[in-house]
């Protein structure tokens, strides 16, 4: 980051942009953070640079990245797994049509940006233990495909037009103040709001479903700590496996039985989400982000556990 120029988050009222805006304004500064979504924040959300933007309009973009000076994008704006098999169009006009677009002004304006992959860019063909960093990529999904072809993209502009662009394949993330949408592993967030509120949880995914996930505050560190890494380090620079913990929803059901034994969880898998996990890896191997630029993941099962419980405790009070 240099000293001028603003920093632009698209998707910023969804699960990730809610907790990184603030982390990014603590880190550079109130105002050298842009909070742009599709949606207007709720009333009294706070303070702060606001731009109510579509992703599939250049021109909208292209205004919000030239009135600002914006000299780097965490471009957010995604359709999830489950969503996008429901509804494949819109999630390729969003998913693709909104980085294409995101590249080209970050082309004309020189902006770096940071895109989120996913462990959706992988598919059953893919070894699904230790998945390597670089290895067999056919998902089989709409959502994997665009995170796919996003991957391929931005390496396209980085190799072609020099834009600095940067990405992590994060697994499910679990957090406590925004909700997710519409993806698989969202699972790993409504067990708790559940467990806190009946001591009851039906799972829409088998019990013995493995993924990969990360707690919220190991993710915003993971975007930043790769969008600073000095570039000279970065073999890669894109699409890094990056994974903190890996378990089944009935391994996550015995972590929270150790703070509220009365627990019980149930399963009714749901066959498009089960499909979708099915083709997923159940643990990444992250060396070459541990390797090329230091990362580590602070919160294991148990820490993130007993951190939801207290936090969403306190929240509902
Ligand atoms: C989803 O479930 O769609 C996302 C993801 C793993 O990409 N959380």
């Amino acid at each position: 980051m240099g000293s001028q120029g603003r920093i632009l988050v698209t998707g910023a009222l969804g699960q990730i942009g809610s907790e990184l805006v603030p982390a990014l304004k603590a880190r550079y500064g109130e105002d050298r953070v842009v909070a742009a979504d599709i949606r207007m924040p709720p009333a009294g959300a706070g303070d702060g640079l606001f731009e109510h933007l579509d992703c599939t309009q250049l021109r909208q973009i292209q205004d919000v990245v030239h009135r600002y000076r914006i000299e780097t994008v965490y471009h957010l704006a995604a359709v999830l797994s489950a969503l996008a098999e429901d509804r494949p169009q819109v999630a390729w006009n969003v998913n693709m049509g909104g980085l294409y677009r995101m590249l080209e002004v970050a082309r004309q304006y020189r902006c770096a940006v940071f895109f989120p992959s996913s462990i959706g860019a992988f598919g059953p063909t893919t070894p699904r233990e230790q998945t390597p960093q670089d290895t067999i990529q056919r998902p089989t999904t709409i959502y994997g495909i665009t995170k796919l072809t996003g991957e391929l993209l931005c390496d396209y502009y980085f190799h072609r037009f020099g834009v600095d662009a940067r990405g992590l394949r994060l697994p499910g993330i679990i957090s406590y103040r925004t909700p997710p949408g519409g993806g698989t592993t969202d699972y790993a967030v409504e067990i708790f709001y559940q467990a806190i509120r009946y001591r009851h949880y039906t799972c829409f995914l088998r019990a013995d479903t493995r993924l990969d996930m990360m707690y919220m505050p190991d993710a915003i560190r993971a975007m930043m700590a790769l969008m600073e890494a000095d570039a000279v380090g970065l073999k890669h620079r894109n699409a890094f496996n990056v994974t903190a913990m890996s378990f089944t929803p009935s391994e996550l059901a015995a972590e929270i039985r150790k703070t509220i034994p009365d627990f019980a969880i149930d399963y009714d898998a749901d066959p498009v989400r089960q499909a979708i996990a099915d083709s997923w890896p159940q643990s990444l191997d992250d060396s070459a982000a541990r390797l090329e630029w230091g990362w580590t993941p602070h919160f294991d099962i148990t820490r993130m556990t007993s951190d939801m419980l207290e936090k969403i405790r306190a929240k509902l009070q």
